[in-house]
């Protein structure tokens, strides 16, 4: 089944070139590429060579560093292109055509015979010189199903080594995604690629669904970054499959790594890393209401699907504040070493209770509680000890 076994094309650098604020020099390309060879990619997707002599600087550059992820870059579907990309050095080729109804009528204004007459021959090309072909159709949700079919069936006979659905536009939701992906699975013998836009959020949703329909790679972008809003994921992605099965995410994937190339992808455009961000946004691992830190601490599986831990990330419970509970206040009690029994820690928590009630807490005003309740106690130790004399 393909949740078990999927590979990960990370288009950060030709998708997420695509990014609004992606300004990316060779040697940060460079820099991407290893960390997210390092991370432990399949496959990284590069912008066309055809796009600009830097491109194909870049993509020559990249296809000669010897990783362990393989090199794929994404061209028109035109034999010029294809013979650049062939001449860089790289793994395979992503062939791309627009498919959609919008695309041929407003775009490139061509038939179905056309696009499978080139397709076949920009993939036999690609073949022809030993690298794996792709052939994807872009808008394939606002594609006629028969077109696409019969474009697809058409390429697939010729050897093409994996087709891909895109949802450009973002408008496909779960359920249409495992539809189309598994009507295409019983037509071709192929592998089966997922591309998704997330615009109205479901990219993490639908990749996973195109996986249980049969898809074999999904494409992904550190922080989702890409044209308009982005698509899904490196990080959801990872979330979402780590949820399916942890033991298959850790052995894949260099986890600890997530958060250092996320970072360093949010300073190269210039963007947060946001707070609700899928394992590293910073309340990911916060837990907050009594109710939740008491189990939390007994047992942190009650609250949490995915271990911090393997991510190197460490959880944290928030106790400063109305809802927090004594179970928490004795644990941050714990944590400064402070001796103080059952009562006093529910006499505590009341006390922060109202308190919050009052003004905004920090955990230095907890502290400083915690601190006091505590001297006051060993003063009175000592009061009866001297007493006891
Ligand atoms: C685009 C192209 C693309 C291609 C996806 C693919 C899309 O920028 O419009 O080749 O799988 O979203 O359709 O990114
Ligand atoms: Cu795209």
């Amino acid at each position: 089944m393909s949740l078990d076994q999927f590979s990960i094309i990370e288009s950060t650098l030709r998708e997420g070139e695509q990014f609004a604020n992606a300004f990316f020099t060779s040697d940060q390309k460079v820099e991407i590429a290893q960390l997210l060879d390092a991370f432990g990619v399949e496959y990284l997707e590069l912008t066309s060579p055809a796009a600009s002599p830097q491109s194909l600087a870049d993509c020559t550059r990249i296809a000669q560093l010897g990783l362990r992820s393989k090199i794929l870059t994404h061209v028109r579907c035109h034999l010029d292109d294809a013979r650049l990309a062939v001449d860089t050095g790289v793994d395979g080729i992503d062939v791309v055509f627009g498919t959609s109804s919008y695309l041929r009528q407003f775009s490139h204004g061509k038939d179905i015979p056309y696009i499978i007459d080139s397709a076949i021959e920009v993939i036999e090309y690609i073949k022809s010189q030993g690298l794996e072909a792709r052939f994807s159709s872009e808008d394939s949700f606002r594609s006629d199903l028969v077109d696409l079919l019969t474009i697809y069936r058409a390429v697939d006979k010729i050897g093409v080594n994996r087709v891909g659905i895109a949802d450009t536009v973002g408008v496909a939701d779960p359920r249409r995604v495992y539809e189309l992906v598994r009507t295409l699975r019983g037509v071709v013998g192929c592998d089966i690629e997922f591309h998704g836009h997330n615009d109205t959020g479901c990219a993490i949703a639908n990749a996973y669904c195109a996986l249980e329909a049969g898809a074999t790679h999904v494409d992904t972008s550190v922080l989702g970054i890409g044209e308009r809003n982005g698509i899904t994921p490196l990080g959801g992605l990872i979330a979402r499959m780590y949820a399916y099965n942890p033991d298959a995410i850790r052995n894949k994937y260099h986890l600890p790594l997530l958060r250092e190339v996320e970072n360093y992808l949010a300073n190269l455009v210039s963007v947060d890393v946001p707070f609700n961000n899928y394992i590293t946004g910073y309340t990911a691992f916060t837990h907050k209401a009594g109710i939740h830190a008491k189990a939390i601490l007994n047992n942190p599986s009650t609250y949490e699907i995915l271990d911090p831990g393997d991510f190197g990330l460490t959880r944290y419970i928030h106790v400063a504040h109305r809802l927090t509970g004594w179970n928490a206040i004795k644990e941050r009690a714990e944590q400064l070493q402070l001796n103080l029994n059952d009562d006093e820690i529910k006499r505590i928590t009341a006390q922060i209770k109202a308190l919050a009630d009052q003004k905004n807490l920090s955990l230095d005003d907890v502290d400083v509680l915690l601190r006091s309740y505590h001297s006051q106690r060993v003063e009175e130790e000592l009061r009866e000890a001297v007493a006891a004399d």
